[in-house]
């Protein structure tokens, strides 16, 4: 029997245009370098987290089915750091469901973690700012420390537990995001292993992250004046060098998949036709393209004709992370 009615939080998944891959603190979630995202407005993870006093352990559904092994002690361990944080110690009851696929490269560990983050916080009672609340997430998975936000958000690497998290960009730009979806099967190898795998022994690592500091500070600069043509190709390179950097490692961790390849025809295709639109893909197949809100239509239309696999979903920016009131 739970007495208590339970607090319900909904998050939205986050799309890196310069990427995070790779920690240097693996058990403090400490990146090796700054990242930069948009949050989208579509597939958001809703997650209620109810506390249970008499029970002995927490209780955890995906999709209303209960989790188990590795996912499930994953949502306990971050259970934990919240009991630690607000000095409490009653088991909770957690329900989490995804509108997206899960564990498919579409980000759903970053809305699943900004959304359990803000639930369990407001259960447990703790009243944390939006920076603690992306240093919190960001112990659950990275990549949720920037899914707390609205719109674009940069994730400060740091060094420690303090230094960092993320904050909102204030910037205007609002592009269209088509997701070509060629594959929404869960992955082959989880993006924890596979950039811890890339960190130690992929010889071009120590490169990736010179480079994509040096992405960061132009991304920064064309956001700020709206180029979607600079945003764009930042935003393509930095995933492509990304993606090298994975293939490179020993033995290589290889997301794309012949699909991936086909969109990334369709989408230089477009460009030649004088069609703005840029590529950016994550720890899976699948492939989001940047182009101009007017253009959205053609463009998912084209991934759609040119590789039969494909269906598509236009995304734009998103909202951070609330609290629904029932
Ligand atoms: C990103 N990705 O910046 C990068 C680009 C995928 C490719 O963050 O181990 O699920 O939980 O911190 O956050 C996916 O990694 O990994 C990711 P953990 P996470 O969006």
């Amino acid at each position: 029997m739970v007495a208590d009615p339970g607090v319900t939080a909904v998050a939205y998944p986050n799309i890196a245009l310069i990427k995070y891959w790779g920690k240097r603190d693996e058990h403090q979630a400490i990146p090796w370098a700054d990242s930069l995202s948009i949050t989208l407005d579509v597939f958001p993870t809703t997650t209620t987290v109810c506390l249970d006093s008499a029970a002995e352990a927490d209780r955890v559904t995906f999709g209303g089915t209960p989790a188990r092994g590795a996912a499930s002690r994953r949502v306990a361990a971050f259970l934990d750091l919240v009991r630690k944080h607000a000095g409490r110690s009653e088991s909770a009851v957690v329900s989490t469901r995804n509108a997206g696929p899960t564990g498919a490269g579409l980000a759903s560990s970053a809305s699943g973690f900004a959304a359990l983050a803000r639930a369990a916080v407001a259960a447990y009672g703790l009243e944390l700012d939006a920076a603690d609340l992306s240093r919190l997430a960001r112990r659950g998975s990275g990549s949720a420390a920037r899914s707390i936000f609205g719109g674009f958000a940069l994730w400060h690497a740091g060094e420690d537990d303090h230094s960092s998290y993320a904050e909102r960009v204030d910037v205007e730009f609002d592009p269209a995001v088509v997701i070509a979806l060629v594959d929404g099967a869960p992955k082959r190898i989880s993006s924890r292993a596979a950039m811890r795998r890339t960190v130690e022994t992929s010889p071009l690592y120590r490169s990736w992250i010179e480079s994509s500091r040096a992405d960061l500070a132009e991304m920064t600069e064309a956001l700020a004046r709206n180029d979607l043509a600079v945003v764009g190709e930042i935003a393509e390179r930095n995933a492509l060098g990304m993606h090298a950097t994975m293939l490179a490692a020993r033995p290589a961790v290889r997301y794309l998949t012949a699909p991936t390849l086909g969109v990334l025809d369709s989408v230089a295709v477009l460009r030649s036709e004088n069609v703005p639109a840029y590529a950016t893909m994550d720890a899976g197949p699948n492939v989001k393209v940047l182009c101009r809100p007017g253009d959205a239509d053609q463009v998912a239309l084209r991934m759609r004709e040119t590789v039969p696999c494909c269906s598509t979903v236009i995304a734009r920016r998103g909202p951070g992370v609330t609290l629904r009131i029932e």
